[in-house]
């Protein structure tokens, strides 16, 4: 398997199999009022030869979130945050009626639970020391602290809250997701479960607008090779769990929309036409003010291209976590 084309596998699945909201009300939190079937409707085993095959290997991503489907989320989000606000005025932070399934909790405090999938021939069997190695990359990335450069302080922090190794070929290579998932995920919606897997991509996420209709399979699922130290040509310094954690705590793509409006839903990330490959320095796609945030981790460039979360995004990613995580 080529490491260096390995891409990220984005977003899509969790969308197609929980995204059902309306424009004109709240939807409930509920997990019962979403027919969580629990089927993966994303398993990129299938999806591989169709997309990736003749043009591009991220040719997946354009099926990502439709302008429509982003116009309502949004929508969504403002009410939730207006309605927990009317809640918190009433002196319950935090909110409580409707708070969906799982126990939330704060952000800078976020347990991770890392299921390290192996092959029964022990294939993918990261050590405990590189497993430390990511939770500090988080850290690191997330303060603002990249070894790549300075970024800003998000608020997020991330701790280990468990390491759960199991060993089953078919797992390993992420088929079964939904399965896997189901069976094995830890915490609440505030805990962050990681799936190290050995696949086509480097790492594939859900939204947290997603949570309420299918939580058994909240995370994220990243190649076990990308870890700090890994074997992924050029995505080996872990920042590819920065990056599928930045889609579970709410952001999209910097190139989410291409030039047009309102792209990213975050004003002070240039507008991208496409994603950007390696770290192309000067690249400006979009005639719209500002070069492409090649250096942004919501962007699709190598590990060492990456070193920034913005101020927009960091005020998104608190948002996002009010509204579906605390
Ligand atoms: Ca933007
Ligand atoms: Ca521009
Ligand atoms: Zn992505």
């Amino acid at each position: 398997m080529n490491r260096t084309t390995k891409r990220f596998g984005a977003v899509l699945g969790a969308l197609t199999c929980a995204f059902a909201l309306s424009t004109s009300a709240v939807p409930a939190l509920s997990a019962s009022a979403a027919s969580s079937t629990g089927k993966d409707c994303f398993d990129p085993t299938t999806v591989d030869a169709a997309a990736r095959g003749a043009t591009n290997p991220r040719a997946h991503d354009t099926r990502d979130i439709t302008a429509a489907q982003q116009k309502a989320i949004e929508a969504k989000t403002k009410a939730i945050l207006a309605a927990k606000g009317a809640s918190a005025s009433k002196g319950k932070p935090g909110g409580g009626g409707g708070g969906g399934t799982g126990t939330g909790g704060p952000l800078n405090n976020i347990p991770v639970y890392v299921h390290v999938m192996t092959s029964t021939s022990g294939a993918g069997d990261v050590t405990d020391a590189q497993i430390a190695a990511q939770i500090n990359v988080l850290n690191q990335t997330y303060s603002g602290h990249d070894v790549n450069g300075t970024g800003h302080d998000t608020g997020a922090r991330f701790y280990l809250a468990g390491t759960n190794r199991i060993a089953n070929n078919t797992w390993h290579a992420d088929r079964q997701s939904t399965t896997y998932r189901s069976q094995t995920r830890q915490g609440g919606k505030n805990a962050l479960n990681i799936w190290l897997v050995d696949f086509n991509y480097l790492g594939i996420a859900t939204f947290p607008w997603d949570y309420a209709a299918n939580p058994s399979i909240d995370g994220i699922r990243v190649e076990y090779s990308s870890l700090p130290g890994g074997s992924a040509t050029n995505y080996d310094l872990g920042e590819t769990a920065t990056h599928e954690a930045g889609h579970w705590l709410g952001l999209y793509h910097t190139f989410q929309g291409g030039c047009n409006d309102p792209g990213d839903e975050v004003a002070d990330t240039p507008a991208q036409a496409s994603p950007s490959s390696g770290c192309p320095t000067g690249r400006d796609s979009c005639a719209a003010p500002g070069l492409d945030p090649i250096h942004n981790y919501m962007d699709y460039s190598y590990d060492s291209c990456y070193y920034e979360f913005t101020p927009n995004q960091v005020t998104r990613i608190g948002q996002m976590w009010t509204a579906y995580r605390q």
